[in-house]
Parts: structure tokens; C-alpha cells; sequence
């Protein structure tokens, strides 16, 4: 190369190192981020990061006088993702008393409420990048002990975000529920793997349990987000295919919307098409069902995807008359021995955060007094709750408050589907840390032979050991990704069997799964024992 012109590319790098580096001189703080449900064990070696849905929305935060935070406030108390919560804390406790994984460290956990949006992800995501609350991306200073990896974000629209920066630094983030096709993705997303199938799996399902029941005319309706776009895509595409006609296709407004759910639910009404599948999550959905109560639907059958086939929140008493019979797909199932008894070990008093407090509240609708000092005392209510945004109750609580005397969706344990893939997340996890540990220097997978040091190694490194996991759970199911982000799929069909009393129980009518080798798959359904909610208690006919 010509000297000079060496010498003028020098000077250009070390000028633009220097203007790099007074950048760097110059860099303040431009917001500050209001993160929820903040959750941290601490005196661990490693830690693995946590992101779960404790509120349902975000509201406009008032408590601002100036514009300078921009930061939302949640509201909306979650009881279902408090046990998916639970979920991770139980298997970490159970991982750490184990003497055949990783017995050498305990794992540590940092969990934030996402409070199901985007923007709150994004926030935790960046916090967890760089361990602090001031986010400067790039470094890794970790609050006490190093970020191993991270398990959520709950919804799919969620999980892409966050994927889409932890992928950046290839930092492994393993989901539990996000199901989108598109996360399968590779390339989009290389640090990516999840414990719940891909939805191109159930929207198979749902093209076969229509041809099965020789339904040629259905009505779609999808959420606003990735999990019901893309599933009811893919449904189409496939059930065309077959030769089965979409009657209508529907998708649900982001924000609520009161005239357009009213045509929504005419569009059902009046359409000849009496099948209507509906992706969504149950949050999304519920406005729809509110107001399908105030009509006087008959005759219809739901066919439900995974996020709603089982959730308190649409299975109410109010909308059995219409969703009897209701026929989904729901993720596999367990009963985690010990798991209940860890569930009800949760007391404000027992020296935790915020969020147990807001949850006792919640959960028997009293006002906890704030301050633990001032338990027994009389202290005035206005004074405990001041500062607070939500619905506040005139009863104080006492803290001898049962859950034997309420119904809650926490203590609920007899639908462990997403829990059970909250508990295999964690040990997917913790199985690849433990064959990182357990690496034999001279033979390892990294240049030369050698190993990643367990306390302090990169990223990739992890990801190297997730991608080939192969164990299997206390359940006998085995979980191997084999270089995808997936798991084999495996769907439960449950069928909602409304009895004379006004109650509904899914009852197992069959199943969707792999019959060979993990590439051809079948719908197995016992017609008998299925209940259909019309006047003569048969089958809908195809019309
Ligand atoms: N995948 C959905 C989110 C979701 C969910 C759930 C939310 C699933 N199952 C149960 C609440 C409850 C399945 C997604 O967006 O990928």
C-alpha cells in the first residue's frame, strides 16, 4: 500500500477513536426505565433471567410531572403468570438441591413483569444485557453474579423483540410459550429455542380436525399480534389446500374497540358457517366473548387455540351457554410433585417484594398496610395505600387469610401446560450449563479440544450446549432440539363438557402427534365421547 496513504488511514482511525472516545466522555443518562415486578434471589453463581406477564396492560403513568419519563406503568393482576413465575423459582430451588446437576453452583434468579408489551420486554431485555438500570449496551456488568440466559417473553410478539436484541449478542433465550412459526427462524433468530411447539404444528392440527369432522365452510378470527396472524395463515394455507372454504376472516382489535367487536360478533351471528376457529391469547380475546354474552348465540362451535383452550379467564360460567363444546388444542400436561405445596408457601409477611403484596391483595381483596412495622397497628388506610394506582379495597388485610376459602387461578394446579413448560425451560437450561461443567478439557467442542469455564464463559458457548440438549424430564418426555429451535409436537385434543350444574371440564378427546420418526403426524379423536352444544346433542352438521 502507498506509505502516505497508511498514513492517512492511521490518522483517520486513531481521529475516530478519539472522537469515539470523547463520545464516550460525553454519554448521560436520557430516561430511566420503571420496571415492574422486579423478582431477584440473591448469593448465587449464575443467574438465569425471567420474563413473565404479572400485569395484563400497560396504562399512562400520571405520577409523572414531566415529560422525562417515558416509562409505562402496568396494571391488571396476572394470577396465571405468578405460577408460571413460581414455576421457575421451584425448578431452580429443585436444580439447586440436586446433587447430579450442576453440584458444584446454585442458580440465582432476576425476573420482570413484561406486562404483556412490547415496549416493557424490550426494556427488561435491555437491563439484563447490561445487568444494571442504566442501559448501555455492549458491556455486560452483571448486578452480582453473571447472566447466564433467559427464559420467556410469554407472548410471541414479545419474544421476537426481545429475540431480535439477545440474538444480536447470540445470548441464548429459551420461550415457554411463545409458539409463532416464525421463531423457528434460525436466521432471524439464532439464539432462540422454546419448550412449546411451533404453531405450524397446531395449525396443521386444526386443518385436520376440520377435514376429520368434514367441515367445508369455518369462520377465522385471529389476535392482532404474530401468534394470530401467523396461525391463522398457515391454517388457511393449509386447509385450502384440502379444499375447505374460510367463510369470513376476522381479526380482533389491538385496542379496544366496542363498534367493531359489535361487527365482529355479527359477522358470527349471521354467517351460514357454524365452525369458527380462533387463534388468540385469552387476554385479547376476552372483549369478544363479553359481548358474544349479550346475544343470543346457539348452534356455533369454537374451535380454540393452545393460549385459551384452558383459561379461567374465558372459561366462565356466564359463556358456557355458547362455548359448551368448545373442542382446542392444549400443550402437553403434569403434575409436578411438591409443585402445589411450593405454591401455597407464599406470604407477605415472609419477608419478600412488592409483588407478593400485591398479590395477597388481589387475591383476597384486601389492602395490605404497607409498611410490615406497622402491621397491628390502626394505622388509617389513606396513609397505606397512598401513592398506589389501583382499585383499592376499604378492608385491611390480616394476613390469616386462606387460600382454602377462595377459588384463584394461582393455586389452580390441575392444568400445569404452560407451568410444565416454564419447569422444562429452566432445565433445558440448567442441563446445558451442567454439560458445559462437566466438559473434558483436550476433547471439548471449542478450538483445540477445549472447554468453556462455567463461571465465566460466552454466550455462544451456552448455546453450543442448548442446541444439542438431549435429556429427559421426571415425565419420561424426552427434549432434544437437534439443531432446530424446536421441540417435537404434541397436542391434547379437550373438548369443554358443560354439566347440568353449570360447570365445564375439559375432558381429553384426543390427540394430535407424531407417529414415526417426529415427521408425519396424526389426529387421533374418540367421536363418542365428544359433547356438541347443539339442540339434538349431535355432531354439527356440514353445511
Ligand atoms: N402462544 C402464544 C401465547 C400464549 C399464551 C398461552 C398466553 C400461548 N399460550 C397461554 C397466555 C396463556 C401460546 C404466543 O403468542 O405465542
Amino acid at each position: 500500500m502507498d506509505h502516505n496513504i497508511f498514513h492517512i488511514l492511521v490518522t483517520l482511525v486513531i481521529h475516530l477513536q478519539d472522537q469515539l472516545l470523547v463520545c464516550g466522555q460525553e454519554c448521560r443518562l436520557i430516561g430511566k426505565f420503571d420496571l415492574h415486578g422486579f423478582v431477584e434471589s440473591k448469593n448465587h453463581e449464575l443467574i438465569i433471567g425471567g420474563l413473565f406477564p404479572f400485569h395484563f396492560r400497560t396504562i399512562y403513568n400520571n405520577d409523572t410531572e414531566s415529560e422525562e419519563s417515558r416509562s409505562l406503568k402496568c396494571e391488571g393482576f396476572n394470577f396465571r403468570a405468578l405460577r408460571w413465575t413460581r414455576a421457575m423459582m421451584f425448578a431452580i430451588d429443585e436444580i439447586n438441591k440436586r446433587m447430579d446437576i450442576l453440584p458444584r453452583i446454585t442458580l440465582g434468579y432476576q425476573i420482570f413483569d413484561t406486562c404483556f408489551t412490547i415496549s416493557k420486554s424490550v426494556e427488561a431485555t435491555l437491563t439484563f444485557l447490561t445487568g444494571q438500570n442504566e442501559t448501555h449496551p455492549n458491556f455486560r456488568c452483571s448486578a452480582g453474579a453473571p447472566l447466564a440466559a433467559v427464559i420467556g417473553a410469554g407472548g410471541s410478539a414479545l419474544s421476537i423483540a426481545t429475540a431480535r436484541i439477545l440474538g444480536l449478542y447470540y445470548f441464548p433465550q429459551v420461550g415457554y410459550a411463545s409458539s409463532c412459526s416464525v421463531l423457528s427462524d434460525n436466521f432471524q433468530f439464532p439464539s432462540f429455542l422454546r419448550t412449546i411447539p411451533s404453531d405450524s404444528m397446531q395449525s396443521n392440527a386444526f386443518a385436520s380436525l376440520v377435514s376429520h369432522f368434514g367441515w367445508p365452510w369455518v369462520g377465522t378470527i385471529a389476535a392482532d399480534d404474530d401468534y394470530g396472524k401467523y396461525g391463522i395463515k398457515v391454517f388457511k394455507e393449509e386447509v385450502e389446500r384440502r379444499g375447505v372454504c374460510i367463510a369470513y376472516s376476522e381479526t380482533l382489535p389491538r385496542i379496544y374497540n366496542k363498534v367493531e367487536i359489535e361487527r365482529i360478533v355479527s359477522k358470527i351471528v349471521s354467517s351460514t358457517a357454524n365452525v369458527v376457529i380462533i387463534f388468540s391469547s385469552d387476554i385479547d380475546l376476552s372483549p369478544l366473548m363479553e359481548a358474544i354474552a349479550e346475544t343470543n348465540i346457539t348452534g356455533k362451535t369454537f374451535l380454540s387455540s393452545e393460549a385459551w383452550t384452558t383459561s379461567a379467564l374465558i372459561a366462565k360460567p356466564k359463556y358456557f351457554s355458547f362455548l359448551g363444546g368448545t373442542i382446542g388444542f392444549a400443550i402437553r400436561k403434569a403434575e409436578i410433585p411438591g409443585f402445589q405445596k411450593f405454591l401455597l408457601d407464599i406470604h407477605p409477611e415472609h419477608g419478600t417484594d412488592d409483588l407478593v403484596y400485591e398479590f395477597w391483595e388481589e387475591a383476597f381483596n384486601c389492602t395490605w398496610p404497607t409498611q410490615r412495622g406497622a402491621f397491628y397497628t390502626n394505622m388509617s388506610i389513606e396513609a397505606t395505600v397512598a401513592g398506589r394506582q389501583r382499585n383499592i379495597s376499604p378492608t385491611l388485610c390480616t394476613g390469616k387469610e386462606k387460600f382454602s376459602d377462595i377459588l384463584n387461578t394461582y393455586t389452580d394446579v390441575s392444568e400445569l401446560r404452560i407451568t410444565y413448560s416454564v419447569y422444562k425451560a429452566i432445565y433445558t437450561i440448567a442441563n446445558a450449563l451442567h454439560q458445559l461443567d462437566i466438559c473434558v478439557p483436550g476433547i471439548g467442542p471449542f478450538p483445540g479440544g477445549s472447554c468453556a469455564n462455567l463461571l465465566e464463559f460466552e454466550p455462544w458457548q451456552l448455546m453450543y450446549y442448548l442446541r444439542r440438549a438431549d435429556f429427559t424430564v421426571f415425565t419420561n418426555e424426552k427434549i432434544t432440539f437437534r439443531d432446530t429451535a424446536d421441540v417435537a409436537g404434541y397436542y391434547d385434543v379437550l373438548n369443554w363438557q358443560w354439566h347440568d350444574n353449570d360447570t365445564i371440564s375439559f375432558v381429553k378427546v384426543g390427540e394430535y402427534s407424531s407417529v414415526v420418526d417426529g415427521s408425519k403426524y396424526e389426529l387421533r379423536i374418540d367421536n363418542n365421547s365428544i359433547f356438541w352444544n347443539t339442540q339434538n346433542g349431535q355432531k354439527l352438521n356440514a353445511i
